[in-house]
């Protein structure tokens, strides 16, 4: 309502809200227009002097609790902002983890990181970028490899497989950097490795590599890879039926064994279907994958084995099948693993539940195994660059980062226990290359490879390492004079050694392939050597669980002693593994032969008629071997595809310059390709 006029009659009342009101005689003053500060003070101050005290209290208030009001929103707006843009980014993930967004193109690489001019220095351990939108979104090689019946170009029958590289659309900027590592004052340029595999090769026996899918002739199989698939097929006859969606096929009694209740053969074997070029067999597995497979149960999984056989072989169905099905299940798996890390160490525990996300050391210790705790990495850093969530490859990271900087090694050698509390090696003092370590040491130059060959402190690590396996490990046996890794205990050395230290000479050349000193080569090629050995003198042709060698030369003896609770075999893949690998490098048929030998005694003396290969208890006695009634994962997972590719003269079948495998033969792949 007006009231004006009447109320200024009336004289000005007394209000209890605050009426500034500016006459124009006031604001310009008797001098006219006057703007001066000294002007605008007084004016404001005579003003102030005209309110009565409780208008000056009032204005008082609410300048005070305006300036609060601003305080606080100031706060609350960047947090908002931050969680803004936090949201944007994940909704730039999500984005790229819908399936037919090429899923197949790894959406977040790590950012590159140039070695740095302290050589030796930790590279930044949580390289990922931000993503960075679809059409700037740089991409690695497509890294598929087509099975032989989607691509309708092949004439040739389904058996036949044959690897198809899409060309890398790499960063140019960053391949033009060279990547200089130094180790103990010897300069190492990682891109000019040794030879590359297919150049040690025969002419006669390479494979047609035509750049180019269209003018790409398919390899066609040999008698031996022939042979492997027929063994992968009876192995899989047993397993589909009798053990079917369940861990292992007891092909004895024909009925299975759970660890985990996860189908782990079945998902252990996907990547091996893929490669041997196995359709039917791969679909029906495909489709207990879609409709079976649940990680959403109330179970406890020891965190090491489940990530390099299921996290591991999901990510590398994935990466070969272009299938989103297996990144999705990969994913599921990988968040539910994460409880482990939540230790006061950070080191992770070794068992989770993966139904209800609590994690627990076993019963006994609060101590993990150190070759368990670092030989999760390859996997949790690679589902990082996938789905671009850092915190999977964080976590590993800072293992590796703690591990780097502990004392208790012994050059390079690392004890075999850890605590999750403390974060220190327990049980010091016992050195060796076998059970509860050997991983680490594989790891360390695979994560190497994997990253591009910038991460320094791994390769100090593994270059350490070896230096202390040369000299603390080393011994020849007697007569043969075998090269073999033994073990230290305080101080004392055994002539003990894992068959899982085959995994040796494997590494050791994939080393030297990577640029590392070709003396590598020369330890690799003496300890492949006595690996095989480990089969050749022992009455099956299979070697056992451990062998003790003989280092005095003893009438009547050979260099392998087997003691009676050593003698079982588990159809393990190290060996094979290490044949493949010296292969590829060296071209030599001997190490096909080997690997065919082996094959041989395989069906031999584990080869169940009713379908499957079980375990057995006594390498020693051919005419009963005692078969031990399970088939575990890593046949199919890890021995038959090393030995397909063994058996292999295509070198783009799985190209060891575009892929590394995890320590369960699942091949993933290498963020920067050579
Ligand atoms: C596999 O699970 C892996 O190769 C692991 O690194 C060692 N043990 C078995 C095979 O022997």
């Amino acid at each position: 309502m007006y009231s004006g006029p009447a109320a200024s009659a009336a004289g000005p009342p007394r209000r209890d809200f605050i009426s500034v009101t500016l006459g124009p005689e006031e604001a310009v003053g008797a001098g006219g227009y006057n703007n001066s500060k000294a002007w605008r003070r007084r004016s404001c101050w005579r003003k102030w002097k005209q309110l009565s005290r409780l208008q000056r209290s009032v204005i008082l208030f609410l300048f005070a609790f305006l300036a609060v009001c601003g305080v606080t929103s100031y706060t609350n707006m960047g947090e908002a902002w931050k969680s803004l843009t936090d949201k944007s980014l994940d909704d730039q993930r999500t984005k790229q983890e819908i399936p037919g967004l090429k899923l197949a193109n790894p959406a977040v690489l790590p950012a590159p990181q140039k070695v740095d001019a302290n050589h030796g220095d930790y590279p930044e351990l949580s390289p990922q970028k931000p993503p960075k939108p679809p059409h700037v979104r740089r991409s690695p090689s497509n890294l598929q490899i087509k099975a032989p019946w989607r691509d309708t170009r092949l004439k040739t029958h389904h058996d036949t497989i044959r690897a198809v590289e899409e060309p890398v659309q790499a960063d140019k900027e960053e391949k033009t950097e060279k990547y200089i590592i130094s180790w103990r004052g010897a300069m190492i340029e990682p891109d000019q490795s040794t030879e590359p595999p297919s150049s040690k090769i025969k002419e006669t026996e390479k494979p047609l590599s035509v750049e180019g899918e269209d003018q790409k002739e398919p390899v066609p199989l040999n008698e031996r890879q022939r042979a492997v698939i027929e063994a992968f097929r009876h192995a899989w006859r047993g397993y589909r039926d009798f053990a079917w969606g369940h861990d292992e096929l007891k092909p004895l009694s024909k009925s299975y064994s759970e660890w985990f209740g996860l189908g782990l053969t079945l998902i252990d074997a996907l990547d091996t279907m893929w490669i041997l070029g196995l359709k039917e067999e791969f679909e029906e597995a495909r489709k207990w994958v879609a409709n079976d497979l649940v990680f959403d149960k109330n179970v406890d999984v020891n965190l090491f084995e489940s990530t390099i056989r299921i996290l591991g072989g999901l990510l590398s169905t994935y990466h070969l099948s272009g299938d989103s099905l297996f990144l999705e299940k990969a994913k599921d798996i990988g968040n539910r693993l994460m409880p482990a890390f939540k230790t006061p160490s950070k080191i992770p525990y070794s068992d989770v539940n993966i139904g209800r996300g609590t994690a627990h050391p076993p019963r006994w210790t609060s101590d993990s195994t150190v070759a368990e705790v670092t030989s999760i990495q390859l996997e949790f850093r690679e589902l990082s660059r996938l789905t671009g969530d850092e915190k999977f490859q964080k976590a590993v990271d800072e293992v590796m980062k703690h591990v780097h900087t502990l004392s208790g090694k012994n050059d390079g050698l690392v004890p075999m226990f850890i605590n999750t509390n403390s974060g220190q090696f327990t049980h010091l003092g016992v050195y060796t290359l076998g059970a509860r370590a050997d991983s680490y040491y594989e790891y360390l130059l695979k994560q190497w490879i994997q990253g591009g060959k910038k991460e320094n402190e791994l390769l100090e690590d593994y270059m350490r390492a070896i230096e202390g396996v040369k000299k603390h490990l080393l011994q020849k046996s007697e007569p043969k004079r075998l090269t073999f890794v033994g073990e230290l205990a305080h101080g004392h050395f055994s002539a003990k050694m894992d068959h899982l230290v085959c995994f040796l000479p494997g590494t050791l050349a994939l080393g030297v392939h990577n640029g590392l000193p070709v003396d590598h080569m020369k330890l690799a090629e003496a300890l492949i050597e006595t690996c095989y050995q480990m089969y050749a003198q022992v009455e099956t042709g299979l070697s056992p669980e451990i062998v003790h060698f003989n280092l005095h030369a003893q009438k009547g003896h050979k260099d392998v002693e087997i003691k009676p609770a050593d003698r079982h075999n588990l159809l393990r893949p190290e060996t094979v593994e290490s044949l493949f690998y010296m292969y590829r490098f060296t071209g030599d048929k001997k190490y096909q032969d080997w690997g065919w030998e082996i094959l041989q005694n395989f069906n031999k003396y584990t080869r169940v008629p009713t379908g499957g290969y079980t375990s057995i208890n006594n390498v020693q006695n051919p005419s009963n071997p005692e078969p031990r009634d399970k088939m575990e994962s890593f046949f199919l997972g890890e021995t038959l595809k090393y030995m397909f590719l063994l058996f292999s003269d295509d070198t783009d079948l799985i190209n060891l310059d575009k892929y590394i495998f995890n320590t369960e033969a699942h091949p993933l792949p290498i963020w920067v390709p050579a």
